[in-house]
């Protein structure tokens, strides 16, 4: 049993941590930590960080500017919704006595990189956004102890996500001013699923009475017609499926097979008599 475990611990690569930056646009007052760019803000958060010694140095943060944005990407793995929050943003939020310095950012997902989902927030009790809370120091993978801002894909109605963009608050805000990132860390994550044309089998092509698809990982098969109609759909396992396509109209199709997590591939089918 051990050696299965550690099997599997070591053709596993993926990371919690944020691993690209593919987009920034620096407002007026940006310019602290641009010469550690990207570095500064991959990775885990600065690791001696706590709330009333927050960190503050170029090599761990990346001020924003004011309106300034950033996107962060995942691509080793995926961010998923699963129990409570599902990644958390860190600032360097600072607590002094009850009082709390704080530097504000909406904090915006998505799937492709190009559609974006907002978490709804509020401007008095700064709910919804990013740089609210200290870093504690603790494991910064586990919200319950971690310190930072907590976000729940199940909010905003996503079940994974790849990309987060963060926007300094601006004038919108009454916060103390601008924006320093620290860190994006997945709490909830799965590695992400590589998909070659191997991985999905189906045979006979073409077909005349019934097709037996292979895959590795359950999701959902989809058979469009060439004219773009939905003809069949259904969920399945890993593994053999079956579907019978005596009835169906002969012709040549397009079998999709699409998981939770994004993964999404079409070949061609043709079904004859
Ligand atoms: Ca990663
Ligand atoms: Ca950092
Ligand atoms: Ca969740
Ligand atoms: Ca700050």
């Amino acid at each position: 049993m051990t050696s299965i475990l550690i099997f599997l611990l070591c053709i596993s690569t993926a990371d919690p941590w944020a691993d690209d930056s593919p987009g920034i646009s620096y407002g007026k007052g940006a310019g602290f930590g641009q010469d550690f760019y990207p570095v500064n803000i991959l990775g885990p958060p600065d690791p001696n960080a706590t709330s009333t010694y927050p960190s503050s140095s170029e090599s761990e943060l990346l001020t924003l500017g004011k309106y300034g944005w950033i996107v962060l990407e995942f691509i080793d793995n995926t961010v998923i919704d699963d129990v409570g929050p599902d990644f958390s943003v860190f600032e360097n939020v600072f607590q002094f006595g009850s009082s709390y310095f704080r530097e504000c950012a909406f904090v915006e997902v998505s799937q492709d990189g190009i559609s974006w989902v907002m978490f709804p927030w509020d401007s008095q009790t700064l709910e919804g956004l990013a740089g609210v809370w200290p870093t504690t120091g603790d494991d910064p993978t586990n919200p319950y102890v971690s310190g930072g801002d907590q976000f729940d894909l199940a909010d905003i109605g996503l079940s994974w996500i790849r990309f987060v963009r963060l926007t300094d608050c601006g004038d919108d805000v009454q916060d103390g001013g601008l924006f320093d990132l620290d860190a994006v860390v997945a709490v909830n994550w799965q590695e992400t699923e590589v998909f070659n044309q191997n991985d999905l089998v189906c045979y006979p092509n073409p077909v005349n009475e019934c097709l037996s698809i292979h895959v590795w990982i359950s999701g959902t098969i989809r058979l469009y017609s060439i004219n773009g109609r939905l003809t069949y759909t259904s969920q399945i396992p890993e593994g053999v499926y079956e579907i019978e396509t005596a009835g169906f109209t002969q012709g040549v199709y397009i079998l999709r097979f699409s998981t939770l997590t994004g993964l999404d591939y079409s070949i061609p089918l043709t079904i004859a008599r």
